[in-house]
């Protein structure tokens, strides 16, 4: 049985007394029956570092560098980021690939640099509207997830896995729980080859899921939780979905 884990994406958004705000309106809503944490912006981590301090919901980053170290302008460490007091780390989100030109490889060498860390890598995959409409979004997720398999090695069941059609971020146009449930039986099935203990992973859904359709999606048999974009930015709405998370 795997416990659900839901995780709020916060991309750019907020400030000092926004997130301050948004987490004192998630923690009076604790305690949840799934896992959770939040991924803001790095400047705000070490604010909500304090702000979370006693509660049950984790910290994440956005991103981060595939260096161990050193003259790398602007990036940040896996090692900051666990010294800070992450769990969690985004890799290979849909916008780091499309806009910042990020490869398969790159993410799955910042996914083991996470890993080396002792934090959890959020690894991202999904495809494109073109891709799915050329019957491609098989090969493609298996692609992407492929790399990571390979560089991680023993240490995949390490990772989180999250399915975020491209199509579907941010544009208020979610995949149906059935189309959401076969491209996660195919990433289960591809875990299963490469881990005995696939079965104990967790994979996330990601695109535009809000409190209406968080249950239908996550009482599918491979939806473990979700990666929470928009529906993140408001407490309400982000508890709704935690709760939705049995
Ligand atoms: C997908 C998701 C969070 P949204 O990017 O990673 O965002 O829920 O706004 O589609």
């Amino acid at each position: 049985m795997r416990r659900k884990l839901v995780i709020g994406n916060w991309k750019m958004h907020g400030s000092l007394a926004a997130n301050a705000e948004l987490l004192a309106g998630l923690r009076a809503a604790e305690p949840f029956v799934c896992d959770t944490a939040v991924c803001p912006p790095y400047p705000y981590l070490a604010a909500c570092v304090l702000a979370l301090q006693g509660s049950h919901i984790a910290l994440g980053a956005q991103d981060c560098s595939a260096h161990e170290q050193g003259a790398y302008t602007g990036e940040v460490s896996a090692a900051m980021l666990a010294d800070l007091g992450c769990r969690y780390v985004i890799v290979g989100h849909s916008e780091r690939r499309s806009l910042h030109g990020e490869g398969d490889q790159l993410v799955a060498d910042k996914a083991r640099m996470v890993v080396s860390k002792g934090l959890t890598p959020v690894v991202c995959v999904g495809e494109t509207l073109a891709e799915r409409e050329s019957a491609q979004t098989e090969a493609v997720v298996k692609r992407q997830l492929s790399a990571v398999i390979h560089t991680l090695g023993h240490c995949v069941p390490q990772m989180v896995v999250a399915y975020e059609p491209v199509w579907a971020i941010g544009t208020g146009r979610t995949a149906t729980p059935e189309q959401a449930q076969a491209v996660h039986a195919v990433l289960r099935a591809q875990l299963k080859a490469a881990t005995p203990h696939a079965d104990g992973m967790r994979i996330l859904y990601g695109g535009s899921v809000k409190p209406e359709n968080a249950a239908s999606l996550f009482s599918q048999p491979d939806i473990d939780g979700g990666l929470i974009g928009g529906a993140s930015l408001k407490a309400a709405d982000f508890v709704a979905i935690c709760r939705a998370a049995l």
